[in-house]
């Protein structure tokens, strides 16, 4: 299990422990090799390997973006944990999907068995130990897709409303095409929902 506690680089603010005001947890889950890891850094440490190692049982990042509170200048403190998508996993995961306040459910735009298996094992894992959190449909590794390959409209859809997900974006950790965009996302999806709703929070 790894720890680091940085900051996403990709805003480049300084960081202060004291700002922080809310800490969410945010879970990521989908099979093996389907991206969960190059996901989380990118957006943590803008980085990107072509050749990230499986992660054995889970990945633990934390770090912070910048939020405003009435007009305040605050922090919202990010728990990123990256779980390993091999079966032989999946009996630990449980106990710490538990307490998730928002979930990136992913899957490999190559191979369409990863969104299917999202339906059949992720979702439901994801359900029966953080009932109704927030989540978003992840496909991702989308630099490799050939545009006329890409999901049809039709799938995503039927997909997002099995699922019941607030939204569907494809992503690349390559070239970090909409990885941002997915964790802000979620997070606004947080806080527009009780106890959160009733703050005056917005992501900037
Ligand atoms: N070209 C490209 N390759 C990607 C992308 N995302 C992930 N990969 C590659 O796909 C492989 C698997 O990615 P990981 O992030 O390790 O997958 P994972 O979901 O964490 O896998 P587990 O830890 O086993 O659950 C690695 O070789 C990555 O470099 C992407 O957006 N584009
Ligand atoms: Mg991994």
């Amino acid at each position: 299990m790894m720890s680091n506690a940085k900051p996403n680089s990709s805003y480049n603010i300084e960081d202060s422990e004291e700002d922080i005001r809310y800490q969410f947890k945010i879970v990521l889950l989908g099979d093996g090799g389907s991206g969960k890891t190059a996901l989380t850094n990118r957006f943590c440490f803008n980085e990107f390997d072509a050749d990230t190692k499986l992660t054995i049982g889970l990945s633990f990042n934390s770090f912070s973006i910048p939020a405003e509170e009435d007009g305040t200048k605050i922090r919202i403190g990010l728990s990123i944990w990256d779980f390993g998508g091999q079966e032989r996993f999946t009996p630990l995961l449980p106990q710490f999907i538990t307490g998730a306040n928002a979930a990136l459910i992913v899957h490999d735009l190559t191979r369409i068995v990863t969104l299917e298996n999202l339906k059949r094992d992720w979702n439901p894992l994801l359900i029966s130990n953080a009932a109704d959190v927030p989540k978003i449909m992840v496909g991702t590794k989308l630099d490799l897709i050939d545009p006329e390959y890409q999901l049809d409209p039709k799938t995503r859809e039927e997909y997002q409303k099995i699922l019941g997900v607030k939204g569907s974006y494809d992503t690349s950790s390559k070239t970090g095409f909409n990885v941002d965009l997915i964790f802000k996302e979620l997070v606004k999806n947080i806080l527009k929902i009780p106890p959160y709703d009733k703050k005056n929070v917005k992501i900037i």
